[in-house]
């Protein structure tokens, strides 16, 4: 089944806790079924069994990922580390290049500056809230000629300037490489690129037995047992393609990583 677009929440609940923090939307209770990871020998996009997720509160989300610009402020506030990229440039793009423990770094320079509870989400946490009311596949179900009103993704726009040679996806979203933050249409939340820009790290470990056994609570918090050198990402960017197989390696990696595509949401706990 593919959905066309649906239409964003005309009227999120928004926070704001200071001048230079990320603004929140307010993400309702609720509960939605999410796939099982997949193993090591990964599975189809598609397949596999899902749980029930109950999320009994609500909780804040980031409108955007975090950006160059919100990362600088913490670095002038001696919260947060200099990264590989210059954070001083390019102010409204998603911070990118940044490990999971330098992300974590950010969520306490917050909370000690706001007294909140920001975080990481949970892979659970980030699924409920970046996909709405659309669908469990990748890219939420839509259909593929549809993401590109969702996000920036490796789209004809991309092949065409680039080249690479990758498999394409057959729509046109305008941006060749990383981009802007809110720059395509929001989901039912208020949340932006959900799908494409950049991958966003959870607060999540791989659970050990993999698919079929386990893989998450059922409750909305994170899966944080067995080998925590590898944390979860989620979502999809500015280099992704039509998906065919998952693996555990698309879906977690080590802690210490820092790829140019790969950067965060953050959350808070509303209580
Ligand atoms: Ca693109």
């Amino acid at each position: 089944m593919t959905l066309a677009v649906s239409h964003a929440n005309a009227d999120p609940e928004l926070i704001s806790d200071c001048n230079v923090c990320p603004t929140l939307a307010v993400i309702p209770a609720g509960e939605i079924d999410i796939r099982l990871p997949p193993g090591p020998s990964g599975r189809g996009h598609n397949v596999g069994w899902y749980r029930r997720v109950i999320f009994s509160q609500p909780f804040a989300a980031g409108v955007h990922e975090v950006t160059n610009s919100q990362w600088q402020s913490c670095i002038e506030d001696e919260g947060c580390d200099r990264l590989d990229a210059d954070t001083t440039l390019l102010g409204q793009h998603p911070v990118t290049q940044v490990s999971w423990k330098q992300a974590t770094k950010y969520t306490k320079w917050l909370s000690k500056k706001t007294g909140y509870n920001y975080r990481l989400p949970s892979n659970t946490e980030w699924e409920y809230a970046a996909r709405g009311d659309l669908g469990m596949n990748r890219y939420f179900n839509l259909a593929p000629e549809s993401v590109c009103d969702y996000g920036n993704v490796y789209d004809r726009t991309a092949e065409s300037e680039l080249g690479y040679g990758l498999d394409t996806l057959p729509c046109n979203d305008g941006q060749i490489t990383l981009s802007e933050v809110g720059q395509f249409a929001a989901n039912q939340f208020g949340l932006y690129d959900t799908i494409g820009n950049a991958y966003e790290w959870t607060e999540d470990c791989p659970s050990p037995g993999g698919q079929g056994r386990g893989g998450f609570p059922t409750t909305g918090k994170p899966w944080l047992a067995g080998d925590c050198s590898l944390r979860g990402y989620r979502g999809s960017s500015w280099l992704s393609n039509e998906p065919y197989y998952l693996t555990e390696s698309t879906r977690f990696k080590d802690l210490t990583s820092n790829e140019e595509d790969l950067g965060f949401r953050v959350v808070r706990d509303l209580l």
